[in-house]
């Protein structure tokens, strides 16, 4: 069975994803997800200009051995790019080889580990009136978890918190980010008395997660991971910036707040010494951007013998495809921790079609061969792509600041 036709898909039902179609001689068809939020025509490039030549009259059985073709092939390795456009053909060869078997990807991976993926919602407020809201809401329709980011009185507006009434959307349309303004000590002034009421309203059940987008200095990590150990915290996410694994050491001397950390992370190399060292209790790894299902099912297996859980990155700009990729990895492996669910819009929903279900607050992949997710290919052309970016982030006085 021959790959004999690649093609990339860029469409923007809403906000942009980036497909990979691949076809064989057989006419079996995978779909491999190459969405870089902000950078997408770069990965489409990548893989339009100088993947899916290499990929004509390969054997779409040898996963393996065209993950490392692609991978060591390349003598410049790695990188946030690459890595999506090999991520996406990994994903689209595990699709057909579950099509050409009529087997779902996970029963390929060794089996369901369990009944369904543990999922969290995302809620915000601009207020803690309005977060307590969102976070009632998201209960009620079944999670038993939630991601829960509150607007800061001194700031205008902060990263994850939606705006309005719609849901909250990483990426804004435009042909430059937006500006916001980030102030350390306010944040961590108010983040602590935010959690302090979700409890007082919900009691100690359900499992309430954090996200700080690598904004804080290790020393002001720690304080924050210790001041919110009162309020039980499921996961404190990103608290330092990703590509420096050291300053999560002394967060960790200091707190005993689970840490989260890896959704821009693209290979084993940027996981090594946290998973050595155990210096978070869950790797935000995915199949979209960190090697494909290949790549991510390796780590995951490292991460298990640092008792360290999978917690997979699934905001919006994961396409269904790499939604459903995570999802099978999830069943199958038996260290999952958790799954992050921010909802597509009905519209991406319709774009793509997916067996994936959410049911009283687990995901489940589906039983369809391959990753059960498919691309209305009409309705993708009807929305093209449309610049977007996720904001950048500068201090009071101007000076740009991590996020
Ligand atoms: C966030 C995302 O979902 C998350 O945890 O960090 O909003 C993230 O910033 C975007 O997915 C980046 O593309
Ligand atoms: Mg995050």
């Amino acid at each position: 069975m021959r790959i004999e036709h690649a093609e990339v898909i860029v469409c923007s039902p809403g906000r942009n994803f980036v497909t990979l179609k691949l076809v064989t001689s057989d006419g079996v068809v995978g779909y491999g997800d190459a969405t870089l939020n902000g950078r997408e025509l770069a990965a489409a490039s990548y893989l339009r200009d100088h993947l899916a030549p290499l990929l004509i009259g390969r054997d779409a059985h040898r996963i393996e051995d065209t993950w490392q073709y692609l991978y060591r092939g390349a003598y410049w390795r790695g990188g946030p790019v690459a890595m999506t456009a090999i991520s996406a053909v990994d994903v689209a060869l595990w699709d057909i080889k579950g099509k050409a078997c009529g087997l779902p990807v996970y029963q390929l991976l060794g089996g369901a580990c369990r009944d369904g993926c543990l999922a969290y919602a995302h809620a915000s407020g601009r207020d803690v009136a309005e977060l307590l809201e969102a976070v009632a809401a998201k209960l009620a329709l079944g999670y038993r978890a939630v991601r829960a980011q509150a607007g800061v009185p001194e700031l205008r507006k902060v990263y994850g918190v939606a705006t309005g009434s719609e849901a909250y959307e990483p990426a804004a349309r435009g042909a430059r980010p937006d500006e916001e303004v980030w102030d350390s000590r306010a944040y961590l002034r108010h983040v602590p008395g935010v959690f302090a009421a979700l409890r007082a309203q919900f009691g100690p059940e359900p499992a309430l997660l954090h996200d700080v987008h690598h904004r804080l200095t290790p020393l002001q990590a720690a304080q924050l991971g210790r001041a919110l150990e009162p309020h039980d915290l499921f996961w404190l996410e990103d608290v330092t910036p990703a590509e420096n694994p050291d300053a999560l050491r002394l967060v960790r001397e200091h707190t005993v707040t689970p840490l989260a950390i890896g959704e821009a992370f693209n290979t084993f190399w940027h996981c090594r010494t946290i998973l050595q060292d155990r210096l978070v209790d869950y790797i935000r790894v995915k199949p979209s951007h960190t090697g494909g299902i290949s790549h991510v099912r390796r780590i995951l297996a490292l991460a298990e013998l640092s008792q360290i859980r999978s917690g997979c990155h699934g905001a919006t700009d994961i396409s269904p495809v790499g939604m459903a990729a995570a999802l099978h990895v999830g069943l199958a492996i038996p260290n999952f921790g958790i799954q992050e669910h921010q909802r597509h819009e009905p519209l991406v929903d319709a774009v793509f079609p997916h067996a994936y279900r959410f049911d009283d607050g687990y995901l489940h992949p589906g039983d369809e061969p391959g990753l059960g997710v498919s691309l209305d290919e009409a309705l993708a052309a009807q929305h093209p792509y449309v610049a977007a970016y996720l904001p950048v982030n500068r201090l009071a006085d101007g000076t740009m600041h991590d996020w």
